[in-house]
This record gives C-alpha cells, structure tokens and sequence, in this order.
C-alpha cells in the first residue's frame, strides 16, 4: 500500500487552464446566450471589417486587439465583421455570432456596436491562444439609465482622471456619468457671466481639507462631453440648489439674504447653506447658470440637486422649485433633481434620483402617479461612496456597510412601493468624494460594486452566484489594466 499511495498523487493531472472564455462569462449578463460549435481563433492576420459610418468604435476594437481596421476584407480573411442593420428593434441591442470562420457583431446603431464590442473583448481571454467561444448572443438593456456619479465638488478630480473613470465604466455598458459640480465646498466649472465662481470658488484650497481646488474651463467640459460621447457616455451636470450653495455664495455675497459672504468651508457638514429664496438676485443668477450648463450641455438631463436643503423652509423650498423647474424646460432640458424634488408638483416632467434608504416615500409615489420618472440609487445599497466594512480605509458609513453582495443583490423595478418598473428610467451608483482624493481611491471604492449595479441596469435577471463567479473570473482583466479594485473576500479571484 505504502508504494501504491504515492503513485496515485502523481497521477492526478495538471489543471488545464480553460481555452476559452464561456460565452456567457460577461459583466453585465447578456440578455440571451446560444453556445455551439467552434469557436473563432484570432490571429496576427485576423482583420476587422467595419462600414464607415462604424468606423470609430471598430477602431477601439483594433486599438484593444491589436488588430488592423479594413473597409472590406477580401474572401475567406478570418474577420471580425461589424455591420449596421436592424437585430430586434430593442434600442441599444446588438447580436454577436461566433463561428470557425470568423465574428460578425451587427446592430442598428453604434451605440449598440459600442455595446457588443464590450462583450466581444470580455470574450478574449486574457492570456494564452485569443480563441473565442462559438455560438450567439442577442443582447439589449433592461433600463435605459445606468449611471454613475462623480463628485468633483468636495475634491477636484482632473479630467484626465474622469477620462480614465469613462473608459472604465463604458466597459460595462454604464451610459451616464453624472459629475457633482457644486457643492459648499466648491465650485467647479466656468460660468462666463459669474467669473468669481470658479476664480474664488474653484480656487486653490477650496475642497474638504483644504486640499483639492481646481475646475473644469468650459473647454475641459466640453471635451469631457466629446469624449464621453465616444463612449457612448452621456455627462449629467449638476449644480447643487437651493441648499449646498456656501461656495457660491462666498464668491458673490448677494446671493445670501444679508448680503454678507460667509465664511469658506472645508469640513463635511452638510445643510446649513441656502440661496435667498425671495430675491430676484436668486433666479437672475440660477437662469444663468442654467443657460450657460444647457448650453454646453448635449445631453437630455440638467440636474439642479435639491438635497438636504435644511436651511431652507418647506414653504420656501417649494416656491424655489415652482420657479427652477420650469427654467431647466425652458433651455430645452429634462430637470434631474435628489428626491426631495418630488414634493414639488412641477416635478412631474422631472426625473427624481432615489436616494433614501426606506422602501417607502409617499412624496415620490405620489409624484411618480403625477408623471414624474425615477432613477434609483438608495443610499443604503448604491451608493458608492459607503464603506465595504468597517475596516475599509476610505469612504463613509452614514447609510451602513456595502459588500458587494448588498449592492448587488436588489431589484431597481420593486425596491420602492408605488414606484413600478414603468416609471423608472435606470440605475446611478453616485460617488461622493469627501474622503478620496486620487484616482485609486476613485476606483477602490467603485470596483467591483459598480459592476454589479451596472448588471442590475443592464441584465433581465439577477443571480448572485453565476455573478460572483464572473467577477472573480473578471479580475485579472482589472489587474491587467492597473485599476485598483477592492478584492473582496466574497468573491473568489482569479
Ligand atoms: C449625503 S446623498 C449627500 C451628500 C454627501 C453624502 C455622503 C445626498 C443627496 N447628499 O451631500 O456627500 O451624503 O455620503
């Protein structure tokens, strides 16, 4: 027995690694998935075939794979063929197939060539032969919305850094970037007819701390905007009112009821600040500010905050919001605003983020019966910006601790009574910033949640499971690219 024993453990095989990727193995799950057959290998010779009008994303696609973009490809070339043309109507759908011979991703618009092109470069494997699984996948999103939010307010973040940010959550089909612009810690982007906004407001040592000043000229936003666009990304602006407006008013005093500036500020607080809500002064400057955003802005959504406005009355913060909400329809734009908005009746052509933790809100239910639409990020759940335990080193915990399982594990269309899948428009995972500062801080606290509530936009049906097993699949492709995600001890990594 003694020599037989040894024998036995040497016999046991090396682990083959697997040669290809499972079809389905993609963050966000596609909607339908037919493995068959062999799969396509790419080779230095592969080449991409792309109409014109499809040229931008197929050259993304030969950027990340290396591979030579054509406009026609002669006969019998192994060939990754994008095409423009009708899959099932679903907006943003695209269907990918995968054969001996070769791919074709095809789609009615770029959006959804940009779509597909995601999932055909999860496809790759990371290392080894590029072999790609065979069969065909039909996909197209379960919400219009998947956003995230960037709050550049509380510490600036470059627009280098925001770029790096797009192009990661583009890879998972995020089509919204939200960017927190004023907060009463600073004001972060140029409004030519109020220079002192960004001069005094967007200064060096506004920011919590002290530490993070900064702004984005309109010519970075606008090249922020272009850039987003080749990502498919659409960029929400928001000015934070009538409340979180302390860095405005230290910039020009007359929007404060005495006309005295107050003091600067750097700590956390929150609540404290208020516009005027009887001048004139107040709606001369916020018209201003909307124009100039609407006017940079391509995007559908303008979104005028209207958190946490302590400071202000209920009385006063409905008369605010009577003369604010037309004004966004006015320049031609959707109003966004924080839930709170919705106790205001010209809400209902207004898009209503959910940030509360509670399941119930009489308030946006009954808005949400008057027309007004929803976007989900309960606080408790999405919101990014929490810490994962209490050991993480960054983040915050007001609306408790978020593993990635409990960001994952809930459904945007049910979370709120009386608020059905019908009136809601997606799913936006914000980032508060007071306590990060870098780029890896950004990515610390967005990867891996943020892939999940991207899934929740994205996928008809969730399963924690099959997703935990994806995402730890998916981490070395995190690796590869240098961002520094959280390794989560609930998830098995590669
Ligand atoms: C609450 S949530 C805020 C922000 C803070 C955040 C920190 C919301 C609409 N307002 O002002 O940054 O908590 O988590």
């Amino acid at each position: 027995l003694a020599g037989v024993l040894p024998l036995t453990v040497v016999a046991a095989p090396a682990q083959a690694a697997p040669p290809t990727v499972a079809l389905g193995s993609v963050i966000p799950a596609p909607v339908d998935v037919r493995p068959s057959g062999g799969g396509f290998r790419i080779t230095a010779r592969t080449v991409i075939e792309a109409p014109a009008a499809a040229r931008g994303v197929a050259e993304q696609l030969g950027e990340a794979l290396r591979l030579r973009v054509v406009g026609h490809a002669p006969p019998r070339t192994g060939k990754i063929a994008l095409e423009l043309g009708k899959v099932n109507g679903k907006p943003e759908s695209y269907r990918l197939t995968v054969d001996k011979r070769g791919v074709t991703l095809r789609s009615a618009t770029t959006a959804g060539l940009f779509n597909g092109v995601q999932t055909l470069q999860q496809l790759v494997p990371v290392s080894g032969p590029r072999t790609i699984a065979g069969g065909e996948i039909i996909d197209y999103p379960r919400f219009g919305y998947r956003g995230t939010m960037l709050d550049i307010a509380r510490h600036f973040h470059t627009p280098g850094e925001i770029k790096r940010h797009i192009d990661e959550i583009s890879k998972f089909k995020v089509n919204y970037l939200h960017l927190h612009l004023s907060d009463d810690q600073g004001w972060r982007i140029q409004i030519d007819s109020r220079p002192r906004l960004t001069t005094v407001g967007g200064a060096a040592g506004t920011g919590v701390d002290g530490v993070g000043g900064g702004f984005l000229t309109k010519a970075d936003y606008r090249d922020l905007v272009r850039y987003a666009a080749s990502r498919h990304v659409t960029i929400v602006p928001e000015i934070d009112m009538p409340g979180h407006v302390n860095a405005a008013q230290v910039a020009y005093p007359e929007l404060t009821c005495d006309g005295v500036a107050p003091p600067p500020r750097t700590d956390t607080a929150v609540g404290y600040s208020s516009l005027c809500i009887g001048s004139e002064t107040t709606y001369r400057f916020v018209e201003d500010v909307v124009r100039e955003l609407a006017e940079m802005t391509p995007g559908p959504f303008i979104h005028i905050g209207g958190d946490e406005a302590h400071a202000t009355t209920q009385a006063d913060y409905l008369t605010f919001q009577k003369r604010v909400l037309p004004l966004v329809t006015k320049y031609g734009k959707t109003a966004y605003g924080w839930n709170e908005i919705a106790a205001a009746p010209e809400a209902n052509v207004a898009v209503a983020q959910f940030w509360s933790s509670a399941t119930q809100n009489p308030a946006v239910a009954a808005a949400v019966a008057n027309g007004t639409k929803v976007i989900m990020s309960p606080a408790n759940l999405a919101y990014i910006d929490q810490k994962y335990d209490p050991t993480t080193r960054l983040g915050l915990s007001w609306a408790g601790y978020i593993e990635v399982r409990k960001a994952y594990d809930w459904d945007p269309g049910t979370h709120v009574t009386g608020v059905p899948e019908s009136a809601v428009l997606g799913v936006e995972a914000p980032l508060w910033s007071e306590t990060l500062r870098s780029l890896d801080d950004i990515e610390y606290m967005a990867w891996p949640r943020l892939a999940g509530i991207a899934e929740l936009g994205w996928s008809p049906a969730r399963d924690w499971e099959s997703f935990r097993t994806r995402l730890g699949a998916y981490g070395p492709r995190w690796a590869a690219r240098g961002v520094d995600f959280y390794r989560s001890p609930q998830i098995d990594w590669a």
